[in-house]
């Protein structure tokens, strides 16, 4: 048996597994400083996996996560106090950290699209919430504002400008909430690597990272989505000044999300489409610079200052946003 660590996500621990008879699993164990309750956790996951592979019609295999259960059929193990949990590794798959061009964009837009779609018939009420107030932007915001104020590890000083920044849109963090948009079942994490696409034939396989899927907004996911699948780049781009949304990305992705969600998004959440990038983009913002402000507890790092990097590139993109917002409208109601 061969196990490799593979670095994906910010939270959890993540291992390759090769059995003797090569058969590949992914063995993570799960952050409970983050997620506090694995059995509910676990519990949504089950739940999401089982309505997922009832909807899909081929390959189930490939185009849903598979669960592989303790020798007594539980979801999780737990030894000296961690918890682990594994999944069949989906072979044959890979996924992109940032887009490459506007082919790209549609694949994932849709894939989400699809994911939301297939979720729409479960009762959002059916899931527990496993993190509380997961986008909840408004509450994101006053815990970045207690972190400016504690100032902790005395980084105010170094990012005045990020801080300033922040505090100048600190209406923006109510644009989503104050909507009354309707209660879905979202996936809540919907970036561009949480996709697997078939290395064969680039099409999109299967949505990944499951660990949030809670009640939300669809708007919530496609913020997400604007995110990460519309500037060309990394999430932690060093040069942050570069990042900014790409028109011809954004409309694709616009196209092959609508493809999917068209069916059942209302009139305001599709008028607010534009609006959650700018709010979700923010949130994330002001996250990873609440982390920096707070001594870097929340998301792993691969090198010091990588959180304010990434507060950065965030802001750089929401900034661009805002500049090029009715272009960007318009391109919402031509499609
Ligand atoms: C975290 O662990 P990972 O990479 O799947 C985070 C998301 C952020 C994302 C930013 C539970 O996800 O909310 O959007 O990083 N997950 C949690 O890349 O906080
Ligand atoms: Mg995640």
């Amino acid at each position: 048996m061969a196990v490799e660590r593979v670095g994906i996500g910010h939270i959890n621990d993540s291992y390759r597994v090769r059995t003797g008879d090569g058969r590949l699993f992914l063995l993570q164990r799960i952050n409970t400083g983050i997620f506090h309750d694995p059995e509910k956790l676990m519990d949504n996951i089950v739940r999401v996996i089982d309505h997922l592979a009832q909807r899909c019609e081929s390959e189930r295999d490939r185009r849903v996560l598979t669960l592989v259960p303790t020798a007594n059929g539980h979801p999780f193990f737990e030894f000296e106090s961690a918890f682990w949990r594994m999944y069949v590794f989906i072979d044959g798959t890979y996924i992109h950290r940032a887009v490459q061009g506007p082919g790209e964009s549609r694949t994932a837009g849709r894939a989400f699209g699809r994911f939301q779609a297939m979720l729409h018939d479960l009762s959002p009420q059916s899931l527990h919430e496993t993190i509380e107030g997961f986008h909840d932007t408004p509450a994101r915001f006053e815990v970045f504002e207690k972190a400016v104020e504690v100032d902790a590890f005395l980084r105010v000083r170094e990012c005045e400008t990020e801080i300033q920044f922040a505090m100048d849109r600190a209406t923006l963090s109510s644009e989503l909430v104050k909507q009354g948009l309707p209660t879905r079942i979202a996936h809540n994490d919907a970036k561009i690597s949480n996709v697997l696409l078939d290395t064969d034939t680039d099409e999109a396989l299967c949505v990944v990272d499951l660990d949030t899927v809670m009640a939300g907004s669809s708007l919530f996911d496609f913020g997400d989505m604007i995110r990460t699948m519309t500037t060309g780049k990394d999430e932690d781009e060093a040069d942050y000044a570069s990042v900014r949304i790409q028109t011809e990305l954004f409309r694709a992705l616009v196209e092959g999300y609508l493809s999917e969600a068209n069916a059942f998004l209302t009139e305001d959440e599709r008028r607010l489409l534009v609006t959650s990038g700018m709010v979700i983009t923010y949130e994330q913002g002001l996250r990873f610079l609440t982390d920096y402000l707070s001594g870097d507890v929340y998301y792993r790092q691969s090198f010091p200052s990588q959180n304010l990097q990434r507060a950065r590139a965030q802001f750089a993109l929401l900034a661009s946003m805002e500049l090029e917002r009715s272009k960007l409208e318009q391109i919402v109601r031509n499609v």
